[in-house]
């Protein structure tokens, strides 16, 4: 498969600014500094177009990727990169706007096909568990990804998947995958993941 182009489009403040034309997207949600910019970057093969920072609470407003493939499964959609949850330095108030907005998003797009939700290889939080119940109960189509695994040993990455499943208990139609977008590790598992997602019927 071959990324044809990927487009900024826009960043959104409020819902009334969403894309509207009901093309299929993905969602790349996860606690601030679990590395969803990154990822977006490693799996488009775009070095800065989505903004990484080593400061958590970089990402603050939902921006949109437009992505063309040679893939006639994945040919045109949207990759939509979240602010993320749960980092206390970012203020109260830019929190209680973020929070509402995402979850508007979230429950309120007719072309979301999935929502990619990152957490941290090296260890979860509550608020990952929160996420992981918050999704499943809204029967929104997740994808587990497994971040930074170029920072676990050899062992502890043939861990971390099974162990991920076991925190979650995610139910068996759930998919998890590890990442590094630093060696791309899972780059390939991931693609092929994604596809599924937007393929599936919907509805
Ligand atoms: N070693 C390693 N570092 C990573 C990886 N992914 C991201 N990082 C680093 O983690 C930090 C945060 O990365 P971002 O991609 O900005 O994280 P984010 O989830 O978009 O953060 P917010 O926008 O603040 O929510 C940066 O310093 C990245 O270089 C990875 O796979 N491996
Ligand atoms: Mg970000």
């Amino acid at each position: 498969m071959k990324i044809l182009s990927v487009e900024f489009i826009k960043s959104c403040e409020q819902p009334d600014q969403f894309p509207q034309d009901r093309l299929p997207a993905l969602a790349f949600v996860g606690r601030s500094n679990v590395g969803k910019s990154s990822l977006i970057n490693s799996l488009l093969h775009r070095k800065g177009i989505a903004r990484v920072s080593r400061t958590p609470g970089k990402t603050q407003l939902i921006n949109f990727f437009l992505v063309t493939t040679d893939d006639p499964k994945a040919r045109r959609f949207y990759v939509v990169d979240l602010p993320g949850y749960g980092y206390a330095k970012v203020s109260k108030t830019v929190r209680a706007r973020w929070q509402p907005l995402i979850e508007q998003y979230l429950t309120g797009s007719e072309g979301l096909r999935g929502v990619l939700l990152l957490v941290d290889s090296r260890g979860t939080e509550r608020q990952d568990a929160e996420a992981v119940d918050w999704l499943l109960r809204r029967e929104l189509p997740v994808l587990l990804v497994a971040t930074k695994s170029d920072k676990l040993t050899r062992s502890e990455r043939a861990a971390t998947l099974p162990a991920m499943r076991e925190v979650f208990e995610l139910p068996g139609d759930v998919d998890v995958v590890a990442y590094s977008s630093v060696t791309h590790e899972g780059r390939d598992a991931l693609w092929q993941a994604i596809r599924t997602m937007l393929t599936a019927p919907t509805g």
